[in-house]
C-alpha cells in the first residue's frame, strides 16, 4: 500500500477569490490555471499496519503542529471515505516549489498528496473524483490535477459535487512562458485564506467582482483557444487587478502589494509601450508573475532583472499535470 506522484503548482489567469462554503472549500466563482512545469511536489504515500499515527516529513524534515495536522485530517477524508478507520501512514514530501517564488506550495501540494494517497488505497478514481479530493485540500490545488489550461468549475449543488476542475487544453496546446519576480518583501500579515473571507464577508467592492467574472471566463477560454496573447494577457491582468481591488474596498482593508510590486507592474507596462507584449498576474501575496512568448523571453527578463528591487527571476513553461512513479 505505497504509491509516489507528482503534481505541479498553477497561476491562476482567471482568480478564484472567496468561498460559498469553507468546510467543503466550495468557490463563489469558477477560475482558470495554467500548470507550470518549473515547480513541484512529490510525495510517496505508505500505508503501514504498524503505525499508530501518520508520519509526515516535508524534504526530510518530519512536520508537528498545524502543518502536519493539516496532512493528518486531509487524510482522514480518505480513511472516512474507505471505511479503514484505523490505518495510518508515512508521508514523504519533496517540495521543488521555492517559497521565495510565492506560489502557493498548497496547490502541488495537496494534488501530489491526494494522487499518492488515492493510488496507495487502490482507490483508481477517475480525474473528476481526484480533483473533487484535492479540493478538500487546498481549493487551487484541484486546478493541478491536469497539465496545460485547467478551468475550476465552482459547480451550484451544496454538496460540492459538481465543483471540479476540468482540462481547457494540453500542456503542448500553446508554448507561453511565466516568469515569477521575487521582490525583496516583509513577511505577509493576511493568509490567502483569511484575506478571502475577510474580502467576501465585507468588501464592498465584491458584487462587482463576481459580475464581471463569467464574462472574463468565457473571452479568456476563447483567447486560448486561438491562442491570441495579447487578448489572454489582458483579460488576465484586469482580472487580477479587479481581485487585489477587492481587498481595498473591505473591512478592515488590506493590500498584498508593496513598493516593489508596483514597481515590476510598471517595467511590465513599460516592455508593452515598446511593443513587447508582457502581462502580468498577482495571487495572495507581494511577487509578481510575468506572462509573455519564448521569442521575447531575453528583453523581457533583462528588464525585470534590472528593476530596482528585484531579488531573482524564476521562468517557467506550461506543465503537466499528475505523474505517478
Ligand atoms: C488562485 N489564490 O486562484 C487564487 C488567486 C490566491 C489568489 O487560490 O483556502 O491556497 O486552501 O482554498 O487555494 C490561494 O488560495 O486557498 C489561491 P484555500 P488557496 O490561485
Amino acid at each position: 500500500m505505497k504509491a509516489t506522484a507528482k503534481a505541479h503548482t498553477n497561476i491562476a489567469l482567471i482568480k478564484y477569490w472567496g468561498k460559498r462554503n469553507e468546510e467543503l472549500i466550495l468557490p463563489t466563482n469558477s477560475s482558470l490555471s495554467v500548470t507550470l512545469d518549473g515547480f513541484y511536489t512529490e510525495t510517496s504515500v505508505h500505508f503501514n499496519e504498524e503505525l499508530e499515527e501518520d508520519v509526515f516529513k516535508l524534504n526530510d524534515e518530519v512536520i508537528t503542529g498545524i502543518a502536519f495536522d493539516r496532512v493528518t485530517n486531509y487524510i482522514d477524508l480518505f480513511r472516512d471515505y474507505t471505511g479503514k478507520k484505523n490505518i495510518y501512514a508515512e508521508i514523504d514530501s519533496i517540495n521543488k516549489v521555492p517559497t521565495a517564488a510565492g506560489f502557493a506550495s498548497s496547490a502541488s501540494g495537496f494534488a501530489a498528496l491526494a494522487a499518492a494517497t488515492q493510488k496507495a488505497l487502490q482507490l483508481d478514481l477517475s480525474d473528476e473524483e481526484l480533483s473533487k479530493f484535492t479540493r478538500r485540500g487546498s481549493g487551487s490545488a484541484c486546478r493541478s490535477i491536469y497539465g496545460g489550461f485547467v478551468e475550476w468549475e465552482m459547480g451550484e449543488k451544496d454538496d460540492g459535487s459538481d465543483s471540479f476542475a476540468i482540462p481547457i487544453a494540453p500542456q503542448d496546446h500553446w508554448d507561453i512562458r511565466v516568469a515569477a519576480v521575487v521582490v525583496t518583501a516583509k513577511e505577509k500579515d493576511v493568509s490567502s485564506r483569511v484575506g478571502m473571507k475577510r474580502t467576501v464577508d465585507t468588501s464592498v467592492f465584491y458584487d462587482g467582482w463576481l459580475e464581471s467574472h463569467s464574462k472574463d471566463l468565457a473571452d479568456i477560454k476563447e483567447g486560448i483557444n486561438k491562442k491570441d496573447f495579447e487578448h489572454v494577457g489582458e483579460i488576465a491582468e484586469a482580472n487580477c487587478l479587479k481581485m487585489h481591488a477587492t481587498t481595498l474596498g473591505a473591512n478592515p482593508p488590506f493590500t498584498y502589494w508593496q513598493d516593489t510590486t508596483m514597481t515590476v507592474m510598471q517595467t511590465v507596462q513599460n516592455l508593452r509601450k515598446k511593443g513587447i507584449p508582457a502581462y502580468f498576474t498577482i495571487d495572495a501575496g507581494t511577487n509578481v508573475k510575468v506572462l509573455y512568448l519564448p521569442e521575447d523571453e531575453a528583453r523581457v527578463l533583462q528588464a525585470l532583472k534590472e528593476t530596482e528591487g528585484v531579488t531573482e527571476v524564476i521562468v517557467s513553461k506550461v506543465g503537466q499535470g499528475i505523474t505517478y512513479k
